[in-house]
């Protein structure tokens, strides 16, 4: 079996769902962690975009975290974190396109925000993609307890890390999920419960101290300099 190398920073959301991924496939791999403020040489020549997550597998690079996870999904197909239907294919990857170009950049843009007014909008603009899961998504699937239903996805694994993460807006903008959003609690405190959120877990305390820079504006990353363009 080729062997993976999962390169990674520990605080990055997207590098957690990749982590999910090989956690939920049961695979082994060797983790190397890098310091986004300090990133060594060669991780310049594996990473065409400088930043994590990247997946080597074998001599084969991979970055991105939607095509790795899918590229994983494609090389271990077992067990599936993908519905066999077309459709439900497709509606999956509606919903993993939603995750990030939707709720992704309002996350940040709300955290980024230092004038009143457009932290309002924000905050307005994340509500309502969070009520949009809720009615068109979660509320439409009964009682099951994740994204596509009785088994955990690809979609959860993508929407999941920044979830994690919302004890910084709240702690910084004040914005929770809202309370006409009951579908979207349960989901979350079932992806709690799983073995592979356990694992890479991080509190509250870790990701309101990790995105102070981001709630001041003086953050320098490269995510940071994107969202505040985008
Ligand atoms: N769209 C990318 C986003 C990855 C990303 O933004 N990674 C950040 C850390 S969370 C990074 O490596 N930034 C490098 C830097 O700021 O220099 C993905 O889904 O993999």
């Amino acid at each position: 079996m080729a062997k993976l190398t999962f390169i990674t920073a520990e605080v990055c959301p997207f590098a957690q769902r990749t982590h999910l991924a090989l956690l939920e496939k049961g695979l082994d791999f060797e983790h190397a962690e890098i310091d986004l403020g300090n990133k060594p040489g060669w991780f310049e020549e594996v990473s065409p975009y400088s930043k994590v997550p990247v997946l080597k597998r074998g001599d084969d690079i991979v970055f991105e975290s939607a095509i790795i996870n899918e590229y994983l999904e494609e090389a271990y197909p077992e067990p599936a974190l993908m519905p066999t239907d077309m459709l439900r294919r497709a509606n999956a990857r509606i919903w993993i396109d939603f995750a990030n170009t939707r709720v992704v950049p309002s996350f940040y843009k709300l955290l980024l925000a230092q004038d009143p007014a457009r932290r309002a909008e924000q905050a307005d603009t994340l509500t309502g993609h969070l009520r949009y899961i809720e009615s068109q998504g979660l509320a439409k699937l009964g009682a099951s307890p994740y994204w596509l239903g009785e088994e955990v996805s690809l979609v959860d694994l993508t929407f999941y890390p920044h979830f994690e993460r919302f004890a910084a807006l709240t702690h910084y903008r004040g914005v929770a999920i809202p309370d006409d959003c009951p579908r979207l609690k349960a989901w979350l405190a079932a992806m709690q419960a799983r073995d592979s959120v356990k694992a890479t877990r991080h509190d509250d305390a870790y990701y309101i101290a990790s995105y102070a820079k981001y709630a001041d504006d003086t953050a320098k990353s490269l995510t940071a300099r994107e969202m505040r363009g985008a």
